[in-house]
């Protein structure tokens, strides 16, 4: 059978409410598999999603109903796919192609990262704007849903092919963006320097200085303190609010991280100084233990291992002395108090956490995008594995992309303190929010639930009090 056609009656035949009372829960799941027949990513967060929210839907069934507030959810604003040729260092031409998903803006201008790696395609791009839309939301800041990006693979390019890339990547974007409309930023092999080469584009393109069309800029046009820092920062932050209702700390905790890009940089570095413990980082190529932790300029050596587009764990191993395990994740393999996804969708599965449970490994901060397929999630959560998902956990990031936007608004930087600040008591207040929910539907302690139903509540308030369009 052709794989396509695989997918939609996977997704058909796995919809949670099929039989339940809960018809337009399960109708629009088993609409929206049958439009989107080979966008299995896709399914995940919307199947993720809806069950989460049985509870909103119930007490405000008729007038979410009227004005097909669940199907318009589930379909794009618009979604935008481009040509992308650029030159490498020898002369010769490579095309690629470009995303840009408008999702969702019932709250604010679209907003959300550019992801360039091999795997991008539209079903990547769709499943993260429609998480980034219910993200956006909990962190209480006015933006609105998108995602872009590219299959183009940074691995091994130049600077000077990376530059080329992106800027033949923003003689298109141009046209889609601006402060009020879609304000893009980083994500997967987007960093600093790709959103200088963006921003020059752009400001070449556009004729004039408007900064605030993008964000993760550099301090010096218009970039906000801590932004790098953000992601890791405030899914630290929001890790010491779930300790702390749970009567613990973070001090003297262990921590096994996947990934060694911005994300994981940020977090080891807010752990380590907290006083606790990040025994492992990894690669696509496999995993390290560093037993001594990531701490200091070990943290700082990561920075130099994305700079360098060699993306390989194994040279932090060979650099510092530390055992280097091929081919293998760090889940199952180390014991730990914490563990912390940073690197991309899916990489905890049924079997990795299987193993988890088995290892005795209580807690699961989910920091990259989705990174734990539906069915691990359901496992760990019946096993009594915390886990705190990834739209409340990783919305330090795009909230200080927020706080970045007013800055540029302003036009004034604010001190590290300040952002600092701020980013903490938006985590603070996302799991407070998180909590509130959860009580005012007499439901447990269960995060993932409780996200999804304080993110959808918003957007479908706004999405009523706007009418049908
Ligand atoms: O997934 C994410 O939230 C990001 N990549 C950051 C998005 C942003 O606009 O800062």
């Amino acid at each position: 059978m052709h794989a396509t056609k695989v997918y939609h009656i996977i997704y058909i035949e796995k919809n949670p409410y099929r039989g339940s009372t809960m018809s337009y829960i399960s109708d629009v799941i088993d609409q929206t598999a049958a439009k989107n027949k080979s966008q299995p990513q896709f399914m995940q967060t919307v199947t993720e999603v809806f069950t989460s929210i049985e509870p909103a839907v119930k007490q405000n069934e008729e007038q979410l109903k009227k004005f097909c507030v669940l199907e318009r959810m589930v379909e794009p604003d618009r979604q935008i796919m481009f040509r992308v040729p650029w030159m490498d260092d020898k002369g010769q031409f490579h095309v690629n192609r470009g995303f840009r998903v408008q999702f969702n803006n019932a709250i604010g201008p679209y907003k959300g990262g550019l992801r360039f790696h091999k795997s991008v395609d539209l079903d990547t791009m769709k499943f993260l704007a429609f998480e980034q839309t219910f993200k956006n939301s909990l962190t209480s800041l006015p933006m609105g849903g998108a995602k872009g990006g590219s299959d183009f693979d940074p691995t091994g390019k130049s600077d000077a092919e990376i530059m080329r890339f992106c800027q033949s990547f923003m003689m298109e974007l141009y046209r889609h963006i601006g402060p009020d409309l879609d304000v893009p930023a980083g994500d997967i092999g987007v960093g600093g320097r790709e959103i200088g080469f963006l921003f020059g584009q752009y400001k070449k393109i556009a004729g004039h200085f408007n900064n605030g069309v993008l964000t993760g800029k550099g301090l010096s046009y218009g970039g906000s303190l801590i932004r790098p820092e953000a992601t890791g920062y405030g899914a630290t932050y929001f890790l010491i609010e779930v300790l702390k209702h749970q009567g613990e700390s973070l001090k003297g905790k262990t921590f096994c991280i996947s990934g060694f890009g911005n994300v994981a940089w940020g977090a080891a570095k807010k752990i380590s100084e907290l006083g606790g413990k990040v025994l492992t980082i990894s690669g696509p190529d496999g995993f390290v233990y560093d037993a001594d932790g990531v701490s200091g300029e070990k943290v700082d050596y990561l920075l130099e291992m994305r700079a360098s587009n060699r993306n390989r764990a194994q040279d932090y191993a060979e650099k510092f002395g530390c055992e280097f395990f091929a081919g293998k994740k760090p889940w199952g393999n180390v014991k730990a108090d914490v563990y912390m996804p940073c690197a991309t969708q899916n990489e905890v599965d049924l079997e990795d956490a299987k193993a988890m449970v088995k290892l005795g490994v209580p807690v699961l901060n989910e920091v990259s995008n989705m990174p734990t397929t539906n069915e691990a999630i359901a496992y760990l959560q019946q096993h009594g594995v915390l886990v705190a998902p990834s739209k409340a956990v990783n919305a330090g990031g795009v909230a200080t992309s927020g706080l970045e936007m007013t800055q540029n608004s302003e036009r004034l930087q604010w001190t590290a303190e300040e952002v600092d600040g701020k980013l903490r008591n938006i985590m603070s207040n996302i799991h407070s929010k998180i909590v509130e929910t959860l009580d005012a539907y007499a439901l447990p302690y269960n995060l993932v639930a409780g996200a999804n139903l304080a993110g959808f509540k918003k957007v479908a308030d706004a999405m009523i009090e706007q009418g049908v369009y």
